[in-house]
């Protein structure tokens, strides 16, 4: 998969790409990640990518041109699915991740100041948001995306790092989990996990976590067929 990152901040994603599952996901050739930094397509003499609003008020807006220009220089940019990420977006999910896995190339573009001319919008496929909550810029949003969906991609994880049992796989949180000791400060393991009888072990796992879902996220089991 291809991953493209349009961003005035490229230096910000030295972090992830250089750590784990991602930088992994990279030497192995599962994914091939790209940064454009926009600025680079400014025509301005000062290299500005932003502007004052038409109608006035404060704040900048940033400028179409230079975002679409960028976009334009991308190999295949007409076929990949491009993001705007602005707390505007529709809500990302694990659904949304797992979409995205079967995508060839994605382009996610990231903003700053008070948001992007209108006009970014006719040029792109999806806007999202990670949540209801505003950022500096999008490029923590987009680093999330990018973690989220490389993480679903086949050979990604290893053996020990596998996702079936994540929460939100099938529609509920995880259960209650232990590891050694058996005893810490007087806070034991539930016995049935120590019995060995796995089949008591799997149904006790299921109740413990339809019972979380159902105390801590209600909104999750009304989406499934998991309510009894
Ligand atoms: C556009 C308009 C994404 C972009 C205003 C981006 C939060 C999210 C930005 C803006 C962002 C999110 C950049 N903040 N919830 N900031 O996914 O502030």
């Amino acid at each position: 998969m291809r991953v493209t990152i349009l961003s005035l901040f490229p230096e910000m994603f030295s972090g992830v790409f250089k750590e784990s599952i991602l930088k992994r996901a990279i030497q192995k050739d599962i994914i091939k990640v790209d940064i454009v930094n926009f600025r680079d397509f400014s025509t301005d003499k000062h290299k500005h990518v932003d502007d004052y609003a038409f109608g006035g008020g404060p704040g900048m807006l940033l400028s179409v041109e230079p975002i679409v220009k960028a976009l334009q220089s991308i190999e295949g940019f007409e076929t990949a699915w491009k993001i705007l990420l602005t707390p505007q977006g529709t809500t990302f999910h694990q659904n949304t991740a797992k979409e995205y896995t079967k995508k060839d190339h994605i382009i996610l573009i990231c903003g700053h100041y008070e948001g992007f001319d209108e006009r970014v919008r006719y040029f792109i496929d999806e806007e999202v948001s990670i949540g209801d909550y505003v950022l500096t810029g999008g490029e923590i949003a987009a680093m999330a995306i990018i973690d989220s969906v490389v993480r679903l991609l086949p050979d990604a994880l290893g053996k020990k790092e596998s996702f079936e049992n994540d929460s939100f796989y099938d529609g509920t949180l995880e259960c209650p989990q232990y590891t050694r000791p058996q005893e810490f400060m007087g806070y034991t393991v539930p016995e049935v996990l120590l019995s060995g009888n796995h089949q008591e072990i799997e149904k006790w796992r299921k109740e413990q976590a339809l019972n979380r879902t159902k105390e801590r996220r209600p909104d999750l089991l009304s989406k499934t067929d998991k309510k009894d």
